[in-house]
């Protein structure tokens, strides 16, 4: 195989693969003629009917794949701006790599849907992100160019590691390829890859994605290396240019392996200090992102190259977007709904979340938190906001122009930016991380010893708790109370509306201990009255009754509030219970209850085990008594795969129905 960056676009497969190709390229050579009605993107099925295109039609496939995704996504919402961004190394990487063979690992995977169009899915493609339609993610039952699900950032490198080393145990020649974002590149586990990637002796290239964004700019050192790095010439490999050198010479493949060495010292004196080259990769870049054809030539360059390879291609978020007006490296998503100006009818539409309760919708948990640390701050100069690269999404962008000197956004390292609120609360702040449940989980061992094992004030404002929708499971909030609510002197709550957000904000500040609050991608319901005064540890009685006792924890107490009016009409009276607190819970209230109305059912958009209701059932274990009356419903023990919120919350059983059937079907009513 040639290895120059000389190699023509087209050059020859490689031999293990050329009959495939041939009979692969051979059957969509008969099914592919330009003039023929239907678009191109439509008799796109794999890597075999894309080698056969012509260069020239690659960019009206381009054009194609993008029609397709705005068609698409403004309905079903999705990751617009990420996916318009990577059209052309998609189209690239397709038609170099066969993905039904070679594994091609796409980091967090929100950009897969140029790779879903090209692989067998154009059909399918319309049911983007909706119950029982295709993925937002990548996803092994959809198609075997799919490697793993995914959702979570910086893991593409040590699982490419990962499949890359077990290829060599299986002795398969399968290549791998890590499509991985600049934002995505400096998560802590992304650089334990890197720092392991050529220690581990494998072939693997990593194709950098840098369009200069996480959702809003990346930050940090390694980005501004990066923008360097942007800036200067293309740098294709000292060590490679000498090796194709020695092998255009005679006996050059002996003399090449006794001077490895040298290279290595031409190397380090032609680019001395250049971090990926130092890592051990080959680094090859910057490259035009969206020239197809310099792509093209660049990974038939490099596919094969022995070791570790970086490709460096440089994209603009949003490319293709420009009808919008707007600056489109900022179109990161779009809500369900959307419609773009320039591309539709109505203006973009802002995340626009669901309500959980059939009353009014005021303002978003998200806002409400965003009100509510902006009023902290502003009585409290310790008050300090920390997000790992979700400002938007966490309600934070007030507080960071209010208060710039206080909001810091660490970039995709949730790990670092726990541990760092533990350095923050050690220095006498009052930190706040702001993280999503879901992306909590990665720094689970800091929560532990940085703010609980020194028992410190470090606040978790955990936003998108429970189901979040169309994203699915890689993203729900499921598992935090299981997770923190094991760790000692913790406090964990959850508000059922806006007031009771901030009332319990204010709670945490006061507190010498680490806190836990977690709420919904939701809207707060309309408030009909002042909450009860907040105390730790105790509930809100919201109803009175004694037929049965209905415990919500968060928003889900409208749940209860609309059973409990359900049940009064078929003669039950109800009481209802705003449980507030999981940890310290209000065991005499509901031990209280349960004894009175001889049901206790709890409600809690949690995962079953280890949630709420599990804590409730130890609660009655250690009393002794009445364990037996509790009913927990929450998330089953399986994943809510992607739909609406609403359609969520049902899959899950949480809905008005279930409540009213547990009840009389235990009450002996039905
Ligand atoms: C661990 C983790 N934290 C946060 C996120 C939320 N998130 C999704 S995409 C994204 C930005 C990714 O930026 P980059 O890797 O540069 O890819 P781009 O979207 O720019 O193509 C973030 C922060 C995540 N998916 N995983």
């Amino acid at each position: 195989m040639a290895n120059g960056m000389s190699v023509a676009a087209d050059s020859p497969l490689p031999e293990r693969r050329k009959g495939q190709h041939q009979a692969r390229a051979g059957a969509a050579g008969k099914t592919r003629a330009l003039g023929r009605p239907g678009t191109l993107l439509s008799r796109i099925h794999g890597h075999a009917d894309l080698a056969a295109l012509d260069l020239a039609e690659l960019p009206t496939l381009a054009e194609e794949i993008r029609k397709r995704m705005i068609e698409v996504v403004c309905s079903t919402g999705g990751h617009l701006g990420s996916n318009f961004g990577v059209v052309e190394l998609s189209i690239a990487l397709h038609r170099v790599f066969d993905f039904a063979v070679d594994a091609l690992v796409i980091d967090v995977g929100h950009q897969c849907y140029p790779h879903k169009l090209l692989t067998g899915r154009y059909a399918r493609f319309k049911t983007l992100r909706s119950k029982d339609g295709l993925s937002g993610y990548p996803h092994p039952a959809e198609s075997k160019a799919d490697v793993m699900r995914s959702g979570h950032a910086g893991t593409s490198i040590s699982v490419g590691l990962g499949i890359a080393a077990g290829a060599g145990l299986l002795e398969s020649n399968r290549r791998v390829v890590c499509l991985v974002g600049d934002s995505a590149l400096g998560a802590g586990v992304a650089l334990e890859g890197l720092n392991y990637a050529d220690h581990l002796g494998r072939n693997m290239l990593v194709v950098l994605n840098d369009n200069e964004m996480s959702i809003s700019k990346t930050v940090g050192s390694l980005a501004s290396y990066l923008s360097r790095l942007r800036a200067a010439p293309l740098y294709t490999g000292a060590k490679e240019r000498f090796h194709a050198l020695l092998r255009s010479m005679p006996f050059g493949e002996k003399l090449n392996k006794n001077l490895v060495d040298m290279v290595d010292a031409v190397k380090a004196a032609i680019a001395p200090g250049h971090l990926f080259e130092e890592l051990g990769f080959r680094y090859y870049g910057p490259i035009d992102g969206h020239d197809t054809k310099a792509l093209i030539e660049h990974l038939t360059a490099v596919k094969d190259l022995p070791g570790v390879t970086m490709l460096h291609a440089v994209t603009k978020k949003g490319k293709g977007l420009e009808r919008t007006g707007k600056d489109t490296r900022f179109l990161h998503a779009v809500s369900p709904g959307a419609t773009l100006p320039g591309y539709g009818t109505a203006d973009e539409v802002a995340p626009k979340a669901e309500v959980v309760s059939s009353k009014r919708a005021a303002v978003s948990f998200t806002q409400a938190f965003s009100e509510a640390i902006c009023e902290a701050a502003e009585r409290d100069p310790r008050v300090v906001a920390i997000t790992a690269a979700m400002p938007e999404g966490t309600g934070l962008t007030t507080f960071a122009e209010r208060f710039p000197a206080r909001f810091h956004d660490t970039g995709i390292t949730e790990q670092h930016a726990v541990a760092f609120a533990g350095g923050l609360a050690k220095a006498g702040a009052r930190p706040v991380c702001a993280i999503y449940s879901t992306f909590l989980q990665r720094a689970y061992d800091q929560v532990f010893q940085e703010a609980v094992l020194q028992d410190q004030p470090v606040m978790f404002c955990l936003d998108r708790s429970g189901l979040v929708g169309e994203d699915g499971p890689s993203h729900h909030g499921c598992y935090d109370i299981a997770y923190t609510r094991t760790f000692p002197n913790v406090v964990l709550c959850s508000p059922r509306d806006a007031s009771e957000l901030k009332a319990m904000f204010d709670l945490g500040l006061q507190l010498e201990h680490p806190f836990v609050m977690r709420y919904p991608r939701a809207q707060c319901a309309a408030e009909e009255r002042p909450a009860a005064p907040l105390e730790l540890g105790r509930s809100e009685l919201l109803r009175d009754g004694v037929d049965a006792t209905l415990v919500g924890y968060g928003p889900l107490v409208y749940l209860a509030l609309e059973a409990a009016e359900v049940l009064a009409g078929r003669g039950l009276d109800v009481a209802v219970i705003n449980a507030r607190f999981c940890k310290p819970l209000d065991g005499d209230r509901l031990f209280e209850y349960a004894e009175k109305t001889g049901l206790l059912v709890t409600l809690e958009e949690h995962q079953l085990t280890g949630g709420f209701g599990s804590a409730v059932l130890e609660e009655f274990a250690r009393r002794g008594r009445c364990a037996d009356r509790v009913v927990p419903l929450g998330i089953p023990d399986r994943m809510i795969e992607h739909a609406s919120r609403s359609e969520g919350l049902q899959d899950a059983g949480l809905t008005v129905e279930r409540v009213v059937t547990e009840v009389l079907s235990r009450s002996g009513t039905r």
